[in-house]
């Protein structure tokens, strides 16, 4: 068996009042937590530094880059890093970027995946982004990710790390069943994500009841049709004001989920992770060279 201890991380609200410094604490004791459970790599959430503003409104530009990073690391994060490299435990971030590269001033809502030195291995930046970008005052809170976001421009890539091959997603790419599919095309065998979903769909509030359903639903279809072990961490709990499901967990190239949070509060979920499963899956049902038949599929893919 070739096993890595994983961890989903899962965080409590962010506060709109909180500072780095207490969210990179609060991760830093979730990372000491996972450390002593044996764990290797530890996953945060989607913009785990800070509360999940697309939830708002922001129109003062200093205000809105106020939430972004405009390094990673930097002074602020730093810590984390150190933790990392003392306690030999890697770990992903998901944060929000600001890019000032020769494209002009550009925000992404971001991750990297750190290695047990503290090196960043990968980095990712969220294609699939939800919601809208003119505010509707209607509705009890905001969903301006289109407003306040590029779609990410690095692709789906799956990196050399922890000894296999790890691919990074962020929150609603779990719902998109090609997103999983281009990073087992490239032989991950682990995809890491964080999520924010609010428990209550504003223009679908039929789809209410099933929420915590379709978190599961989507991160164990795409484990399963794609041999691969998936880590999703939530931030959960009420954040200003919008209650965000929890449900941390890990799945298994067998569509099960073998670990799962118990609160919607900061808490570690641990699972060890058989990398053999993967190739078992990937061997037997889902041999991807072997049956795929793209060039049949009518030229949509
Ligand atoms: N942050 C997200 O991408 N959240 C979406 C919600 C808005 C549906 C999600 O897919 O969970």
């Amino acid at each position: 068996m070739s096993l890595i201890t994983v961890a989903a991380a899962q965080m409590g609200p962010v506060s709109p009042g909180e500072d780095r410094r207490s969210a990179v604490d609060r991760c830093i004791a979730l990372m000491e937590q996972a450390a002593a459970a044996g764990a290797e790599l530890v996953v945060f959430p989607e913009a785990a530094l800070t509360p999940f503003f697309p939830h708002w409104l922001i129109e003062d530009e200093d205000e809105l880059d106020s939430y972004f990073e405009t390094a990673m690391p930097n002074p602020a994060v730093e810590p984390l890093f150190a933790a990392a490299r003392r306690l030999g435990v890697g770990f992903h971030l998901g944060y929000c970027e600001l890019d000032r590269g020769p494209a002009g001033k550009r925000r992404f809502n971001s991750a990297v995946l750190v290695d047990r030195q503290g090196t960043i291995v990968g980095a990712y930046r969220k294609i699939h982004l939800p919601g809208y970008a003119e505010p509707r005052p209607h509705e009890p809170f905001q969903n301006l990710e289109k407003r306040y976001f590029s779609v990410g421009d690095l692709g789906f890539r799956a990196f050399d790390a922890f000894g296999t091959r790890i691919g990074i997603l962020i929150c609603n790419d779990r719902r998109w069943p090609e997103s999983y599919r281009m990073l087992a095309l490239q032989g991950a065998t682990i995809a890491v994500l964080g999520y924010n979903t609010p428990r209550h769909h504003p223009a679908f509030p039929e789809s209410d009841r099933l929420v915590v359903f379709h978190n599961h639903l989507s991160m164990q279809a795409g484990a399963y049709q794609n041999a691969m072990w998936v880590v999703g961490a939530a931030k959960a709990g009420v954040e200003a004001g919008v209650d965000q499901i929890g449900g941390s967990c890990v799945v298994a190239p067998s569509g099960e989920v073998v670990a799962v949070a118990e609160t919607e509060g900061d808490e570690i979920v641990v699972a060890a992770v058989d990398l053999d499963l993967a190739a078992q899956y990937r061997a037997h049902v889902f041999d991807l060279a072997a049956n795929r038949r793209p060039e049949h599929y009518g030229g949509l893919l």
